[in-house]
């Protein structure tokens, strides 16, 4: 008889994070079902979180470190693979300096812990260059909230609001956890407001839903920042006392009419926008407004998304009960090394021309990367360590990035599965599992903190992140910096600032809460209470305006509202569908038949007009190239007419080979992958 016991720990199919029981029958994993006292998910899990246990015991997960010879993988011995991999870096940052190195994290891993890890050993071998999904993902978000209200975790307090704004994000397929938390609202009798570019499953349910054209939010909001004024909908006290730049605000929000919003956005603005304002009214402050990845791939993101954090200043919203709280937070130790190793003067690929997205995120910009691997310009990038992504499917570009990828002198790639990403590298390592580390993971919102729980250690062969960047680190001479032995003692060490053990920490395995909610925190902080320059919260910034940019959070219409004749179609990508986490999932039986083949979304008038069926296939061509697809024809107005949308993570219609890694967001650099200018042709037609 087999021992039967159930391992608490949280999933990582995707990084939200549900608290899961996970089942096993002597060493095998034979189920995984959502833990009921965890206070995020209460017991629910979607159907990737459900189905780890393909993920975990899948046939393809690699198990062996892998070396390419010619055009062939052969399986080598980890301890090798590490000291060829280091011998090969050494030489390359021998003859090329440092900072030919890079190391790109992927969201495989999420963030937190393990990209703090891959951070920290780039800098602890000299080389500034960290790269990331986030530079298409969230750090766009965090510069246009941190510019106004300081760069700091806040998030709106869903369980306490009055009103939810969900703008540009779609829960139901992204965060289904938060689609609870939203039902509980509802059921209290807090009012929904959607705005989206698609009429989606949550926006029929709301009690208000805009539908805009792509990329033209800022507009929407500057609207309703002129509507608030000019009602006078206002918190004074606020904005009196915690606020710089509101005259300014004001003055250039007079401009944003109904006619100019109704004429950008497509939406009925004379009606839209006095409705979003007075839902506002009616809630203040304990209004909760969460911006979505939906506002991230345009070209004017960061100030559409300032546009909207203006508003939870106008309202004191900000570290409100219910509006746009800051958790307190966990004082556990970074591993970083941005203070004792800066490395800024060796030049950070990007930083001089997106110097916001280096001082806020210290990221890297990975398009130019992609160039840089090609011209050499401004200096060679000979070599990238990967861990946890999949650019060649999820990067704007992706024959570019093929190409530059091919290119390297040493390609490196961690990861569970042989990719399309990994079948370019030169080493393939098998990496661990979320089932195979342990972590520190913490629910802001909740006050808690988890130690994830291994169910088993990684297979021989099989390295957790740490490990390998800790072998790695102790071959290239830079053993000071990852002087822990394991995971174990390295938890044990970012906890000791907190008070906290291990000990007590796996003795509560649904989550510790480390602390309870405090709201206003900002009424004791003395005269800066918020992280920005002023120390305020910045309607305008003179941060931003010394790098060049307008101190407002302007406007600019996207090229899609002036349609080139070429290109009269704007192509959305990415809305999430909730069974595959990007290029994820999609190797993984019950996944793979919840969703068998991806398709455009597009208007029946538009179909009509291109003589097209559900079905049919249809050819997608932008400026870089074209990819032919399956035709869903939406009813019911769920997108507008000359707008389509296309779910990227599909191996063989992948709709990264046709956006845009040229076009972007002047300030942070994000690429434009949800207003891209496309010629629709149904092919064969
Ligand atoms: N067109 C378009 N493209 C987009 C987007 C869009 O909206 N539109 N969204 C962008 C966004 S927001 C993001 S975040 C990026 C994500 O882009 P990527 O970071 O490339 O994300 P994934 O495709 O999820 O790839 C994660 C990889 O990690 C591996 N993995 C899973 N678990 C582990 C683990 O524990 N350890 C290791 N080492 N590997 C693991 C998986 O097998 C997978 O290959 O995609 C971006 N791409
Ligand atoms: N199942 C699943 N869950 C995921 C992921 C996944 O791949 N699969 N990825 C995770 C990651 S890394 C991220 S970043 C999040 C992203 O999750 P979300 O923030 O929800 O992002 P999306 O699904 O890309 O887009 C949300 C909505 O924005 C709309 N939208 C697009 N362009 C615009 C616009 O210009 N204006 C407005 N107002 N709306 C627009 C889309 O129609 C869509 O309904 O999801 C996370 N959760
Ligand atoms: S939302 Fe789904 S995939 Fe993501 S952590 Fe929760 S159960 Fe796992
Ligand atoms: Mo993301």
């Amino acid at each position: 008889m087999c021992e039967e016991r159930i391992v608490k720990t949280l999933c990582r199919m995707c990084d939200d994070r549900c608290g899961i029981d996970v089942h096993l029958s002597g060493s095998r994993l034979t189920k995984i079902e959502g833990n009921c006292s965890h206070v995020w998910n209460r017991g629910r899990l979607c159907i990737k979180g459900s189905h780890g246990e393909e993920m975990f015991n899948s046939p393809e997960r690699l198990k062996k470190p892998l070396k390419r010879v010619g055009n062939e993988f052969v399986e080598i011995p980890l301890e090798q693979a590490l000291d060829e991999i280091a011998e090969k870096l050494k030489a390359i940052q021998g003859k090329y300096g440092p900072r030919a190195v890079g190391v790109w994290k992927g969201e495989g891993v999420g963030f937190a812990q393990q990209e703090e890890l891959a951070r920290r050993w780039i800098h602890a071998i000299g080389s500034p260059n960290y790269f990331s999904n986030d530079s298409a993902c969230f750090a766009s978000r965090w510069i246009g909230n941190g510019l106004v209200l300081g760069p700091q975790g806040f998030q709106a307090d869903v369980d306490n609001a009055d009103c939810l704004i969900y703008w540009g994000q779609n829960p139901p397929n992204s965060h289904p956890n938060v689609t609870q938390q939203i039902n509980r609202a509802r059921a209290r009798g807090a009012r929904l407001i959607v705005i989206d570019v698609r009429f989606t499953q949550i926006a029929r349910q709301a009690d208000l839903f805009v539908q805009v054209q792509p990329g033209t939010d800022g507009a929407l909001a500057l609207g309703v920042i002129r509507e608030l004024i000019a009602n006078d909908w206002l918190d004074h006290k606020f904005i009196e006392a915690y606020t710089v730049g509101f005259e300014a605000l004001k003055e250039y929000a007079r401009q944003f009419t109904y006619e100019y919003v109704a004429r950008e956005t497509g939406c009925d603005a004379a009606q839209g926008v006095p409705a979003i304002a007075r839902e506002i009214r009616n809630s203040m402050p304990k209004t909760g407004i969460v911006v979505g990845n939906g506002f991230e791939h345009h070209e004017n993101g960061v100030n559409s998304i300032r546009a909207v954090a203006c508003i939870d200043g106008l309202i004191g919203s900000v570290d409100h009960k219910g509006g746009k709280y800051l958790p307190v937070g966990l004082n556990l130790r970074g591993l970083t090394l941005y203070e004792e190793r800066s490395l800024r003067s060796l030049e950070p690929l990007g930083a001089g021309r997106f110097p916001v997205q280096y001082d806020f995120r210290h990221e890297c910009h990975t398009m130019t990367l992609m160039n840089t691997i090609l011209s050499g310009e401004p200096y060679p990038i000979k070599a990238i360590v990967m861990t946890a992504a999949n650019p060649a499917m999820t990067s704007p570009n992706t024959p570019k990035v093929k190409k530059a990828l091919s290119a390297l002198e040493l390609l490196v790639v961690r990861d569970l599965f042989m990719t399309e990403t990994a079948r370019l590298a030169d080493y393939v390592l098998p990496a661990a599992t979320y089932l195979e580390r342990s972590e520190l993971v913490t629910h802001a919102l909740f006050h808690t903190v988890t130690l994830t729980n291994r169910i088993a250690p990684p297979p021989e062969g099989v390295q957790d992140e740490y490990q390998f960047f800790h072998d790695l680190a102790h071959r290239l001479g830079a053993g000071e910096y990852f002087p822990w032995d394991n995971e174990d003692e390295l938890n044990r060490w970012l906890l000791a600032d907190t008070g906290l053990t291990l000990e007590q920490l796996r003795e509560a395995p649904s989550g510790y809460q480390y602390a309870q909610p405090e709201y206003q925190k900002y009424l004791k902080q003395g005269e800066r209470p918020f992280r920005t320059p002023s120390g305020r919260v910045e309607f305008t910034s003179e941060y931003l305006k010394g790098y060049g940019y307008s101190e407002l959070p302007v406007y600019v219409p996207p090229r899609t509202n002036t349609p080139d004749p070429e290109y009269p179609y704007t192509l959305v990508t990415g809305a999430r569908k909730l069974m595959y986490c990007h290029a994820r999932g999609h190797n993984l039986p019950a996944l793979s038949q919840a969703l068998t083949a991806p398709e455009i979304e597009l208007h029946e008038t538009d179909a009509q007009a291109l003589d097209v069926r559900e079905g049919d296939m249809i050819r997608v061509t932008s400026r870089i190239g074209s990819i032919v697809i399956p035709v869903h024809v939406t009813t019911a107005d769920e997108i507008m007419p000359g707008v389509v949308q296309i779910t990227h993570g599909w191996r063989d219609i992948n709709v990264n080979d046709i956006t845009l890694d040229d076009t972007f967001d002047p300030i942070c650099g994000f690429p434009v992958m949800k207003s891209v200018p496309v010629r629709l042709e149904k092919e064969g037609g």
